[in-house]
This record gives C-alpha cells, sequence and structure tokens, in this order.
C-alpha cells in the first residue's frame, strides 16, 4: 500500500467524467487499498479516484471517528437508484478543495448499488453523514464538485483563489 498524491482544483482532471471498472482484479484491488491509505493519511472520510488521478469509478469511505475501529468501505461502479425527497443540509469539505467548507443539500437518503472487492453487486442504504458522503463521492465520478451547487459568486471566488495560488505555485 502506498498513499498518493491528491489533485486540487483547478486540476481539469476534476472534470473528467470516470471510467466504469471492467473488471475487479488485483489491480484494483491494489488501487482501492492506496486510495483507502490516502484517504486515511488525509485525513478524510471518502475519497474518488479520480482525486489520485485515476479516473476510473472507485470510491472509498470511512464514517470512523479516530478513536474508533477503521469501518473501511470500497463501492466499484456505483450507482445511485434512489434519492429521497426529503433533504438535509451538512457543512462539506472536499480534499481537492482544502480549507473551504459550504453547506450543501442533498436528498438525505439514497440507495447505492455497486460491486464489492469480490465484484459482487450490492445494494447499500444510506442516510445522515453517509447519504451526503456517497452522493459526494459520485459526483466526483462524473465530474462535479459540491462548490458546483453553491452561487457563481462563491463559486468562482474560490475558483480564483486557488488559480492564483496553483500560479504562484508554479512561478515560486
Ligand atoms: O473528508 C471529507 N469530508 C466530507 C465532509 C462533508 C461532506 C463530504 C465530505 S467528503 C470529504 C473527502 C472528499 O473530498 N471526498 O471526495
Ligand atoms: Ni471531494
Amino acid at each position: 500500500m502506498a498513499p498518493r498524491e491528491i489533485i486540487v482544483i483547478p486540476d481539469p482532471r476534476l472534470k473528467l467524467v470516470s471510467e466504469p471498472v471492467a473488471a475487479v482484479d488485483r489491480e484494483i484491488r491494489r488501487l482501492a487499498d492506496d486510495m483507502l491509505e490516502t484517504m486515511y493519511e488525509a485525513p478524510g472520510i471518502g475519497l474518488a479516484a479520480i482525486q489520485i488521478a485515476v479516473p476510473k469509478r472507485i470510491i472509498t469511505i470511512d464514517l470512523a471517528r479516530k478513536d474508533e475501529p477503521k469501518t473501511p468501505v470500497v463501492l466499484i461502479n456505483p450507482e445511485i437508484v434512489w434519492r429521497s425527497e426529503e433533504t438535509s443540509t451538512y457543512e462539506e469539505g472536499c480534499l481537492s478543495i482544502p480549507e473551504y467548507y459550504e453547506e450543501v443539500e442533498r436528498p438525505a437518503q439514497c440507495r447505492v448499488r455497486y460491486l464489492d472487492l469480490d465484484g459482487k453487486p450490492q445494494d447499500l442504504d444510506c442516510d445522515g453523514l453517509m447519504a451526503t458522503c456517497v452522493q459526494h463521492e459520485v459526483d466526483h465520478l462524473n465530474g462535479v464538485l459540491f462548490i458546483d451547487y453553491l452561487s457563481r459568486l462563491k463559486r468562482e471566488r474560490v475558483m480564483k483563489k486557488f488559480t492564483k495560488q496553483a500560479k504562484r505555485e508554479a512561478t515560486a
């Protein structure tokens, strides 16, 4: 296992639509392992493969607190097959938009269908933070970031800040 570098906005790869995984093989399990390690090191509660610059439809999630046993979940080719009418609002953050947090309203519950690490189809009913996190991660697979739900003013302000920072780092 090895942690990998997390890409940040305005990296254009974050806008890519990731490709489905054709077969859950050793290479995919290795990638999932690296994603978990990267997520724990960050630390974050979720990670999409595109955040380590791999455009494949894989996400990892672990909502366990630091003082609790790890509960890693790997979802391959996840598809949200049901969303509740009821919504909830969470203050979201993203490892690809470091240290920026805003409230986002999303369906409060959802059901996600995916392949597990054995390639076996699974359904998972989600609510609370899990529902928010699953939707945040599946959005990444479609090139969507949580700032895309904010006002244009807020989104452009944060994009500008990170674009400036990237330019400073490029010329430093
Ligand atoms: O670590 C993360 N925390 C978080 C908090 C609220 C809503 C979503 C998230 S996901 C984020 C990690 C990340 O960027 N995943 O793509
Ligand atoms: Ni994110």
